[in-house]
């Protein structure tokens, strides 16, 4: 399976920081494995609900890539571990109508993007950084990340996937911010 690459290149506007900052609203939310659920419904043939262990049991791979925030830093080549959402997709068989993916975190953030975006092969639900397990701070025990948009994209505690026929608007997105958040494009509001 492909490894991919850090860009080795900043997006425009964006500075570099070697550790990754932990950012977010509100407060880290604890785990317990033994209630916790992933959930896939919404415009899909197969809805799918699984627990840790399940989660766990999915195929996974290893993706290198950048990570940008729309504030302005970037960090290169982070080494993300976990199951890419074709994984998902290919277990949930989305309807025809199906055009978009609302992510709902733990704690009530929650972002949307078009299918075709998180099909993308670096698109992951990850569970590992660098060689060791998620750190609560940046989202564990299982976060969303899709690297050629800004890093409010990349949920973390992620809980529930909608498949949707419209687009929602997220937490950031109702706020301003750019709903295709191409950082390449630098689309930082909306
Ligand atoms: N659930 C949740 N996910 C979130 C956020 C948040 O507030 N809540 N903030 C986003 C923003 S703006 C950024 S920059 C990244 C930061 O990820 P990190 O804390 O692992 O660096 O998380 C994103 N995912
Ligand atoms: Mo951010």
């Amino acid at each position: 399976m492909s490894r991919l690459k850090s860009n080795e290149k900043l997006p425009p506007g964006q500075y570099r920081v070697d550790e990754l900052p932990a950012l977010h609203i509100g407060s880290v939310p604890g785990f317990n494995q033994t209630n916790w659920t992933f959930e896939a419904y919404g415009l899909i043939d197969r809805p799918l609900k699984l627990s840790w262990k399940g989660f766990l049991s999915l195929p996974s791979r290893t993706s290198i890539s950048d990570f940008h925030c729309v504030e302005g830093w970037s960090r290169l080549a982070n080494e993300w571990e976990g199951v890419s959402f074709r994984t998902i997709v290919e277990m949930v068989k989305p309807k025809p109508e199906a055009g978009f993916c609302t992510i709902e975190c733990e704690g009530g953030y929650t972002t949307s993007l078009p299918i075709e975006d998180l099909m993308d092969e670096a698109v992951l639900f990850a569970y590992r950084l660098d060689g060791k397990e998620l750190s609560p701070e940046h989202g564990g025990p299982l976060r969303l990340i899709v690297p050629k948009k800004y890093a409010y994209k990349s949920a973390k505690w992620v809980r529930r996937i909608k498949f949707t026929k419209e687009q929602e608007l997220g937490y950031w997105e109702k706020r301003g911010y750019s709903n295709t958040a191409d950082a390449w494009k630098e689309e930082r509001y909306g």
